[in-house]
């Protein structure tokens, strides 16, 4: 979401959830209780990244983050949602399960998922520098945050090599880290990340 932000050069501040993120100070305001959430005028709370996203699309169409035709947006939407629920659910849930995870029960089920994301993953991408093609897109904002956390959560999880498995997907990172916007938002995104792994 903050790819889009930036990328569209638009003057939203982003705050951490009052009370924290699991608070019931913070439930009251959205009642899903997950990040991100973009408070829309009235204190109207927006969650869930992909309606954020088409949300700041339509009310902010330049620059366009997605392409003019039906397929190319049916491929972007597609890539959006391998990256959500296929990439970024299972991570967050793996990270959730912090030290036991092996002995999770569920701790197969988001490996394979997460697994099947990534094969997939690497039959959908372009092979021109953005996820969908020549320029930045909606599908960069959810994959490129989702690849950076991918080494951080698989290292949790006793496989921190699990991305150079993936080739394809290391250059498409490489690749996607030199738009700005995308390099300010790993940036901002760095210090929690580096922050656990000196606590750890
Ligand atoms: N489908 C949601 C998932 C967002 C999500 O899982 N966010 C995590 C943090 S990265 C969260 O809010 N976790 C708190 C919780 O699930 O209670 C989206 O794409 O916005």
């Amino acid at each position: 979401m903050r790819v889009a932000i930036y990328a569209k050069g638009l003057e939203i501040e982003i705050e951490p959830p009052p009370g924290g993120l699991l608070s019931a100070k913070f439930h009251t305001i959205n009642p899903l209780g997950t990040i991100p959430c973009l408070m829309l005028e009235g204190e109207v709370p927006l969650p869930e990244s992909a309606a954020i996203l088409e949300y700041l699309e339509d009310k902010f169409p330049d620059p366009p983050l997605r392409p003019a035709h039906a397929e190319g947006r049916a491929h972007v939407r597609l890539l959006q949602r391998i990256g959500e629920l296929q990439i970024t659910t299972p991570l967050v849930e793996l990270a959730r399960l912090d030290g036991r995870a092996t002995s999770d029960p569920t701790f197969a089920t988001w490996l394979t998922r997460l697994i099947r994301g990534l094969s997939s993953l690497q039959i959908y991408l372009k092979e021109e520098g953005f996820a969908a093609g020549p320029q930045l897109t909606l599908a960069d904002c959810q994959l490129a945050p989702a690849l950076f956390l991918l080494p951080k959560v698989a290292g949790q999880i006793g496989k921190p090599n699990l991305l150079s498995a993936y080739p394809s997907l290391m250059r498409y990172f490489d690749s996607v880290t030199k738009h700005t916007a995308v390099q300010k938002v790993l940036d901002e995104m760095t210090p929690a990340w580096s922050g656990q792994a000196k606590a750890a």
